[in-house]
């Protein structure tokens, strides 16, 4: 794939993360620090195997994956629901479908000029956060 997500990035916005967590059924008390978070993804990418390290002041959470290979997801520290995912190209995107109790899950990440893009999705929510290189 000609496209290089390695790297270490910074978020810088971050749109409806909060109807997202709503959707995903987090608390309001976890809510409202984890809103507060600029947190940090260190994306590691070699061939067709990825790590996405994504660091915070408040949680961490660690995922590791091979294109086209569906894994167990535990997210810990975020829901902490099991998932079935998958992750896939669809061009120069890389499409992440998380399968489990809650309808239409997943994110998608692309690159755009030199920022990095992710929107997460769960159930009717959708947030967009915009990333830069570090
Ligand atoms: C839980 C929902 C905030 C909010 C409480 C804890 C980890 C794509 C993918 C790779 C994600 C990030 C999901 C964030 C869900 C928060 C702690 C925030 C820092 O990233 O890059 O896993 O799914």
């Amino acid at each position: 794939m000609p496209v290089d997500f390695s790297g270490t990035w910074n978020l810088v916005s971050n749109d409806n993360f909060e109807g997202y967590m709503t959707a995903l059924g987090i608390d309001f008390a976890t809510r409202k620090i984890a809103k507060m978070l600029k947190p940090q993804k260190v994306i590691k990418q070699d061939g067709d195997l990825f790590s996405i390290h994504t660091t915070s002041t408040f949680r961490d959470y660690m995922l590791q994956f091979k294109i086209g290979e569906e894994f167990e997801e535990d997210n810990k520290g975020l829901d902490n629901r099991k998932c079935k995912s998958l992750v896939t190209w669809d061009n120069d995107k890389l499409i992440c479908v998380q399968a489990g109790e809650k309808k239409n899950r997943g994110w998608t990440h692309w690159l755009e000029g030199d920022d990095l893009h992710l929107e997460l999705r769960c159930e009717n929510q959708v947030c967009k956060q915009v990333f830069k290189k570090a």
